[in-house]
């Protein structure tokens, strides 16, 4: 097994940061403190079991769908970890509507963050797998103000670090600040994330699809043709590929970051922006798996191209390995084709 250094997470952002003298180190405390909320989280989550936190509590989200404690827990325990840094103008949670405001009690900084801050909290009964996924950019609007709703509905291509925290069997911190995926992992015996994945890069093409087949028959023709198509036997090109889905997004773009595949979760006739959100889910893993070599798009355009018109606003997404991204859009552009001809 490959032997690496002993790095924490800390020292490996600072470490990055001095081959840019001309940075302020802002990012390196952003990331510090976020990676001291995941901790927190992690803690709570590990502890889920135990505890009476499990259920709901009632309430609904701004989607209408249950909420349940961890939830609420992660979201706040986020803002409480964000708000006093200095470093934030802004921020956004799928779990609140509008923009949420730095405190006057605090200094006003120069970055916008955007997390969800317990993805795929449906699991969180079975024990699965869940995550925090986070977002950060620069403002745009004049600094020494209160960050505004357009520092937030910026295109993805824009944003400086992304990231996820995986909490399963181990809880891992994936994060890029555009040089390379790095992953770290939590010795929980002293609190520290060590460096356990340096500059990860995703294979160009795998074994593996990841979607939510009870959907099939909502689905677009060549989608469906595609799924066929990868359940076909044929040596040369690997096929048939295995099907994974833990139905929790972060374990599962997780998985295939380190192993390779695609992840789709598309529009589907009764849903046509599909489930996921542009600006919590699709554009941080989009910038992720792009800096790790692979490929995200709506089917037809990239991603981080897309311009952001809510913050909630949901799109399709299909993120992973390269060739296989490229040729789910090889088989919708073909059935659009057939379509228009007949
Ligand atoms: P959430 O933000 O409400 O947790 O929903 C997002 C989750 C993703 O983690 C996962 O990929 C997807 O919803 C699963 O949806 P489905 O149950 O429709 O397959
Ligand atoms: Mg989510």
């Amino acid at each position: 097994m490959e032997q690496y250094k002993f790095m924490t997470l800390g020292r490996h952002i600072i470490e990055g940061e001095k081959m840019h003298p001309e940075a302020s180190g802002e990012l390196s405390y952003l990331l510090r403190d976020l990676s001291l909320a995941a901790k927190v989280i992690s803690l709570e989550v590990n502890k889920a079991g135990l505890v009476d936190i499990l259920g709901f509590t009632g309430d609904n989200n701004i989607h209408g769908e249950k909420v349940k404690k961890l939830d609420i827990y992660a979201h706040d325990m986020l803002i409480r970890a964000m708000d006093y840094g200095g470093h934030l103008c802004v921020m956004a949670s799928e779990e609140e509507e509008g923009i949420i405001h730095i405190s006057k009690k605090h200094k006003i900084g120069k970055y916008v963050l955007l997390f969800d801050p317990l993805d795929g909290s449906s699991n969180i009964d079975a024990n699965i797998s869940i995550g925090t996924i986070f977002s950060i950019y620069k403002r745009i609007t004049p600094e020494n103000t209160p960050g505004a709703m357009e520092d937030c509905l910026q295109q993805g291509i824009k944003q400086v670090a992304a990231g996820y925290v995986v909490y399963g069997s181990s809880t891992i911190f994936v994060y890029t600040a555009g040089q390379g995926v790095h992953a770290f992992t939590l010795d929980p015996s002293f609190g520290e994330f060590l460096l356990s994945h340096e500059n990860i890069q995703i294979p160009k093409k795998a074994k593996i699809y990841s979607a939510n087949e009870g959907n099939y028959l909502y689905w677009h023709k060549g989608l469906k043709k595609y799924i066929k198509y990868l359940q076909e036997e044929d040596k040369e090109t690997g096929r048939p590929y295995s099907s994974r889905y833990i139905g929790s997004m972060v374990a599962d773009i997780h998985r295939n970051l380190l192993y390779g595949g695609i992840f789709m979760y598309p529009a589907d006739s009764r849903h046509p922006n599909g489930k996921l959100r542009l600006m919590y889910e699709c554009n941080p893993m989009a910038f992720l798996i792009e800096s790790a070599g692979g490929r995200a798009t709506d089917g037809k355009q990239r991603i981080l191209e897309i311009n952001p018109e809510k913050l909630h606003q949901r799109v399709p997404i299909f993120i992973g390995s390269e060739e296989d991204v490229k040729m789910v859009e090889k088989f919708m552009a073909e059935a659009d084709v057939e379509k228009t001809v007949s």
